[in-house]
């Protein structure tokens, strides 16, 4: 079964959201710093640089139907039976996602709403929200970020429009200063659909990387070749259980390659179940903060957390505008040695990376800037393991107190003493 760790959270009493109430039971994980956050509704405020860069993509694709989900809490089915995941896929696991209870999670990604979406009848649309991951800290890691999914899907009766749509869409992108590397490939690891038809397959799978390479050059385009240098997308093979063929997709940006999505042609299982088997077509997810922070130059991913108004203030919707950062506060920083628990012993939890990092930000919120394992050794003789972290604390806003980060330190401490089992060195 899936990695099943178990972070006893201090609540006792049921949720209460929106009115209606989800008992605890052995799954409960989400805390509070996370509630709080399910009613921020970043991507609906048209100042903030989340909702500009959807609106920009949904003027992109001009013809595709904006969608809002309401509620980001989602049954298991919903999030994860539907789309295909098997029983023990990892992303199952309580160290990887927020349970409100065994029956419900907060949504992981946004693929969760394709079969609701596609059951609405739309054939072309785009849907935009916030999804949550226990997830480790740093600059570019933070644990509720937004994703939007866009979907394109045809009835059999009007594939045959396909190669006409694809040979528009490549001969506008040939005018384009762009290198493709396409280092996909069609195999039995990475096949099209045994149901389909490999010539409506390909030309999908066509329009799928002409649509996001087009995309994907009009965001970068004005400033990666402002200095002569084409633009460089890559695309590579990849796996998710509701497509295939799938991909991932990288942009060349500041000498490295920068995951954006994930995307592929429709699984024809879950377009059935939608209640559309005469329909095929593609589908991607795009993560919209990592997106933000190059398009804006954002460089702390907590920044759109900030509600200090020098943040918001900076953006004109509709417009992609450079950040000004407005101050950096210096940094505190605490490094904690312990043994980790013996997981073999019985009744005792798994370590889990994750576990650690939510209760440092169940105590310390956004004034955690990054959790760093800097050394980690296994004492010869008892076999016990030893673990180094560096707690790197930063306000965005306000100079911190050094007495302020001992209380929080020392609560660090006290709760992973009680809750996780280690014992400080
Ligand atoms: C998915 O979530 C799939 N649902 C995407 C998909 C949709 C595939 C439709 C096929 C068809 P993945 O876990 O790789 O895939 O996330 C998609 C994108 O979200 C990533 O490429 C990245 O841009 C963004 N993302 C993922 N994890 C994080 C994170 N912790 N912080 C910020 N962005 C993230
Ligand atoms: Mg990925």
């Amino acid at each position: 079964g899936p990695r099943l760790t178990r972070f006893v959270t201090t609540r006792t009493t049921p949720y209460h959201i929106n009115g209606q109430t989800y008992p605890l039971d052995d799954h409960s994980n989400v805390p509070p710093t996370i509630l709080a956050k399910l009613d921020r509704n970043l991507h609906l405020n048209p100042s903030h640089p989340i909702s500009i860069l959807r609106s920009i993509i949904e003027s992109h694709f001009s013809t595709f139907t904006p969608v809002t989900p309401s509620s980001p809490i989602l049954t298991v089915t919903q999030n994860f039976d539907d789309l295909g995941f098997t029983p023990d896929h990892p992303g199952r696991a309580l160290s990887d996602s927020y349970y409100l209870n065994k029956n419900h999670v907060l949504r992981t990604h946004t693929s969760a709403h394709e079969i609701e979406t596609y059951q609405k009848g739309l054939n072309q649309w785009l849907l935009t929200a916030d999804v949550y991951r226990r997830d480790e800290i740093d600059s570019s890691h933070y644990p509720v970020f937004h994703q939007m999914e866009g979907a394109s899907v045809w009835p059999s009766s009007e594939l045959y429009k396909l190669p006409q749509m694809n040979a528009e869409l490549a001969s506008k992108l040939a005018e384009c200063p762009l290198i493709i590397e396409d280092t996909s490939s069609i195999s039995p690891e990475n096949p099209y659909q045994k149901s389909h038809d490999p010539e409506h397959a390909a030309q999908i799978t066509q329009h799928l990387k002409h649509s996001l390479n087009s995309l994907i050059f009009r965001l970068f385009g004005p400033i990666a070749t402002k200095d002569g240098e084409p633009l460089r997308i890559r695309w590579i093979d990849a796996y998710f259980p509701f497509t295939s063929p799938s991909f991932e997709v990288e942009v060349w940006w500041d000498g490295d390659w920068l995951e954006l999505l994930g995307s592929g042609v429709m699984q024809q299982p879950l377009l059935n179940r939608a209640g559309v088997p005469d329909k095929s077509g593609w589908a991607f997810g795009l993560g919209l903060e990592r997106l933000c922070m190059v398009l804006f130059s954002i460089p702390d991913i907590r920044l759109f957390w900030t509600e200090d108004p020098r943040f918001i203030s900076q953006f004109t919707p509709g417009q992609i505008t450079p950040f000004k950062p407005y101050s950096k506060y210096p940094p505190v920083t605490r490094d904690v040695s312990f043994w980790i628990p013996d997981a073999s012993k019985k009744g005792v939890t798994q370590w889990h990376e994750n576990d650690y990092c939510e209760i440092v930000r169940d105590v310390a919120g956004d004034l955690v800037e990054t959790v760093q394992l800097i050394d980690e050794f296994t004492h010869p003789k008892t076999g016990r393991r030893s673990k180094t972290y560096r707690l790197t604390y930063r306000s965005m806003d306000r100079n911190l107190l050094n007495d302020e980060i001992s209380g929080l330190q020392s609560e660090v401490e006290r709760r992973t003493i009680s809750e996780m089992g280690i014992e400080i060195r």
